[in-house]
């Protein structure tokens, strides 16, 4: 058991925070086994947590959460800079100094009547020196609990935050501090106050008043990728929200791909895809994040920094992603979830029809037709080694060669289901234009199509437009047949009829085996003004419920509904100001032409 440590600027910080958040205790957790036992029967006797059936799902936990804390909440998502000018207009920026008073005077008394956990934490495998730690200062067992299962955490994130004599100092309260004989809540939190401010420039993360998911859980989105974003782009790396796949044909041959998608775009499921087409394997190396870097070799080399999914459940079925479904066959924290008779967990799309006697997310009798049974965000949490398709590689510190980047988006029209980028500076282009149809991941309208470059609209910790040229900088330093191949797919396709036109899930491997001989040389494409899509016969289609109609619709490039498409880009740009690298609008010129061209 650890009690404290032999570093000062943590003994220090501990000690400070001790004194402004004024807990009942203070304790050190070490990652243990015995740890973890003891505060899940803490978080059951606490009513946060219920016992799922040994029988069904043994080791397992349902909490219900708050109804006003389920989802991250980007509107008060700070970025503290010193300049405004560098959080850039896609961040809510305040000012460090005044955004510290604030907190502070939140901060001041808001664990009384709690315990304060030490939660030493690594992204990233302990031996690797590209590893960033980090501590978080919590008064939630529930936090301390997600965060084992998270991240590495414990003694030996601790010892090597002591060797390194630094770390990312992560301070969380949810903002409900308990006066003598007041009763606790089964989710304690503060919505009205909620705050989750990052400040660059000192590498600090205060969170304030929620107990969900990222808001909490500080390794995850506000370490491992604002404040990783930032330390990436100073030194000459990046941090990115990507999955990791490991690709291998039925020769043999393997390739690596990255892929941005925005939250609950299917990115879990891709990277726990089962090919269809026979003789393709895909495996996972992350389904989340991505940190890159020129390795030695001259190869960009991705490392996923994290331990365990925090995935979204619904979806998650048979059809979709079987492999989730074994993954959390045990040892799995479930949130926001409706519950079965028999104690087990149930969400839409687990199977066809509910389960009779379901209760809600919110652990009320739920009835056929009252609405969704588990909340549209609710959660996983399981350690990512339960994956059955994990690959082999998947914490080789040495991170994996990358040959190809996807990114991705929700589109019902426009975007066809795949084209490739013409090289590294136009695929640069096409991340940055990323748009989507809003989900439930963050709190705000559903289906309302928003920008999301690089999927990092909400993670990126500073300037979105410095961000691009440091994207360009970093493929100035690749080799030319070292730079990874650049794609941009789209599932959410519909027809005329409104129906999806391409089958998803594991037929998605066609797309992948197509991306893949790509990279090996050996598919075909064609051009097309805004890139490469599969060239005639290009992408195996045999055994698909699919018209030859319906395939041309997937793939068509529509010159007018692309031109369409420019005014707007070309407005949302110019909010970049002097910022915006002058090559991306190169970028939409060279498109606006080519499109001309082709409308004749
Ligand atoms: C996530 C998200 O939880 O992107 O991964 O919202
Ligand atoms: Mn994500």
């Amino acid at each position: 058991m650890l009690t404290t440590t032999n570093q000062p600027a943590l003994r220090e910080w501990v000690a400070e925070v001790a004194a402004l958040t004024q807990p009942d205790r203070i304790e050190w957790c070490d990652g243990s086994a015995e740890e973890y036992e003891r505060l899940c029967r803490l978080l059951v006797a606490a009513g946060t947590f219920r016992s799922l059936s040994e029988a069904k799902r043994p080791h397992s936990y349902w909490a219900s959460s708050d109804p006003d804390d389920v989802a991250r909440v980007e509107s008060r998502t700070y970025i503290c800079s010193a300049s405004e000018e560098d959080a850039g207009p896609t961040n809510n920026w305040r000012d460090p100094g005044e955004m510290r008073a604030e907190l502070t005077r939140r901060f001041e008394g808001s664990m009384r009547g709690r315990t304060m956990y030490v939660v030493p934490f690594s992204m990233g495998p302990l031996s690797s020196p590209a590893s960033l730690v980090g501590v978080e200062l919590t008064d939630s067992p529930y936090v301390v609990v997600s965060m084992r299962i998270m991240t590495r955490m414990g003694e030996a994130a601790q010892r090597a935050i002591e060797e390194r004599g630094s770390f990312v100092p992560c301070l969380h309260s949810v903002g409900a501090p308990l006066e003598a004989g007041q009763e606790d809540v089964a989710w304690p939190c503060d919505p009205a106050q909620v705050a989750i401010a990052h400040f660059p420039e000192t590498r600090e993360i205060w969170s304030y008043g929620s107990g969900y998911g990222g808001n909490a859980l500080l390794g995850k989105k506000c370490l491992a990728l604002r404040i990783a974003s930032v330390i990436a782009r100073d030194e000459g790396w990046l941090a990115e929200h990507m999955l990791v796949i490991k690709v291998t044909a039925p020769s043999g041959e393997v390739r690596y791909m990255t892929g941005a998608f925005p939250s609950a775009c299917g990115k879990t499921n891709l990277a726990m895809v089962i090919p269809t087409l026979p003789g393709w394997k895909v495996e996972t190396i992350g389904d989340d994040i991505c940190w890159m870097r020129v390795a030695e070799d001259g190869k960009l080399r991705a490392i996923n920094p994290e331990f365990g999914f925090f995935g979204v459940a619904p979806g998650t079925g048979p059809d979709t992603n079987p492999n989730a479904l074994s993954m959390l066959d045990h040892d799995t924290i479930f949130t926001n979830t409706a519950r079965t008779e028999d104690g087990d967990v149930w969400w839409e799309g687990l199977t066809a029809e509910p389960p009779a006697g379901l209760v809600d997310w919110q652990d009320r009798p739920w009835q056929p037709g009252s609405g969704p049974a588990a909340h549209p965000n609710s959660r996983f949490t399981v350690r990512i080694s339960q994956d059955p398709a994990m690959a082999p590689e998947w914490e080789d510190p040495a991170g994996v060669p990358i040959s190809a980047i996807l990114f991705g988006g929700r589109r019902q029209s426009v975007i066809p289901l795949v084209h490739e980028a013409f090289d590294w500076e136009h695929g640069v282009f096409l991340g940055s234009i990323m748009s989507s149809e809003t989900t439930a991941a963050a709190t705000g309208a559903v289906g309302a199509l928003r920008r999301d470059p690089f999927a990092m609209l909400p993670f990126c910790g500073y300037n979105m437009a410095d961000y691009w040229s440091h994207w360009f900088d970093v493929g100035a330093r690749l080799a030319p047949e070292d730079r990874p191949r650049v794609f941009y797919v789209n599932w959410f396709r519909k027809g005329s009829d409104g129906r999806f036109l391409w089958p998803g899930f594991g037929e998605n491997s066609r797309v992948l085996a197509w991306i893949f001989e790509r990279c090996t040389g050996a598919g075909a494409a064609e051009e097309t003004p805004i890139g490469l899509v599969p060239g005639e016969g290009a992408l195996e289609v045999s055994g698909l419920d699919l018209s030859p109609e319906a395939l041309a619709e997937l793939l068509e490039v529509d010159p007018e509904a692309w031109l369409g498409e420019i005014p707007a880009i070309r407005e949302y740009f110019a909010t970049f100001g002097d910022h915006l690298p002058k090559r991306l609008s190169e970028e939409l010129g060279a498109l606006e032409q080519r499109l001309e061209k082709e409308r004749g």
